[in-house]
């Protein structure tokens, strides 16, 4: 027995860190929303067929998460800016164009491969995207990339799926824009995977199963889509607000605790048999 305590009171210290950050006991389909301030190469002319990323990024911003909700009919708030002083800010990166066409009615469709995003959790509510895109060094941008690092996230195909084209499956962020020249507003969609972060666990949920256009399929965390607008302030191109569709699942470090009272209950039933 005492030594399931000490694997208790070691579990429990493993899994304690120095964030409040929680959405309780739920487990099951969430909504993340976010506001995001980025900027972009705009295009006169269409491309010329897929194949144009040339390693240069295109595309970037910086963001910052509203609300965490449940994806049900209830819509519970699980999270949102500020609960318990807390903040979730980040940053996206390395968006690479690979396919751009004139529609025809004056707007533009965008399509881009590569791409990242860091996500962040502060005990200081600081976000502010007033300094513009000068403001970034690396892949670090003041008051939103501090703190700990809360996911690290891949852009994954997906998006492209299910046409009866394989010549564009590879394309990860698809984006419509109303015109050529700001200002302008747009929309578009994006598939992410968990790669990284302290809170990796919880949300490597695999949650899209999405078949590419030669069969296979590929396993996604996240799903996003954007409404995009000019932001007016000069500084950034566009600004969107998207909702984002994930899942938390249960993590392993909840499993192992849950695991360690199975095996304390077997422990006590074998005593009892005794
Ligand atoms: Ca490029
Ligand atoms: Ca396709
Ligand atoms: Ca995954």
């Amino acid at each position: 027995m005492k030594k399931l305590l000490i694997a208790l009171a070691i579990t429990v210290l493993v899994t304690s860190n120095a964030f409040a950050f929680s959405i309780g006991e739920y487990r099951g389909p969430l909504e993340f929303k976010f506001t995001d301030f980025g900027t972009g190469t705009l295009y006169g002319s269409s491309s010329v067929g897929y194949g144009n990323a040339d390693g240069i990024e295109d595309a970037w911003g910086v963001f910052k998460v509203a609300t965490i909700k449940t994806a049900d009919l209830s819509a519970t708030t699980l999270w949102y800016d500020g609960k318990d002083g807390e903040q979730l800010t980040g940053i996206y990166y390395g968006i690479d164009d690979d396919f751009w066409a004139l529609n025809g009615v004056g707007g533009i469709n965008i399509q881009s491969v590569d791409g990242f995003i860091d996500v962040y959790l502060d005990t200081t509510t600081s976000f502010n995207a007033a300094p513009g895109p000068g403001a970034r060094v690396g892949n670090t941008y003041p008051t939103v990339t501090d703190g700990s690092t809360f996911l690290n996230l891949a852009f994954g195909s997906g998006i492209k799926f299910g046409n009866a084209f394989i010549g564009d499956d590879h394309i990860v962020y698809d984006n419509n824009l109303d015109a050529t020249t700001s200002p302008f507003t747009g929309d578009g969609a994006f598939y992410l995977d968990v790669i990284g972060g302290n809170y990796a666990p919880m949300f490597n949920s695999d949650y899209y199963a999405l078949v590419d256009d030669s069969g296979a399929t590929h396993y996604r965390d996240f799903f996003g889509q954007f409404d995009t607008s000019t932001t007016g302030a000069g500084k950034w191109l566009v600004k969107s607000e998207d909702p984002i569709g994930g899942k938390a699942v249960p993590e392993p470090t909840s499993m192992l605790l849950f695991g360690v009272g199975l095996l304390g209950i077997g422990a006590i039933r074998r005593k009892r048999a005794v």
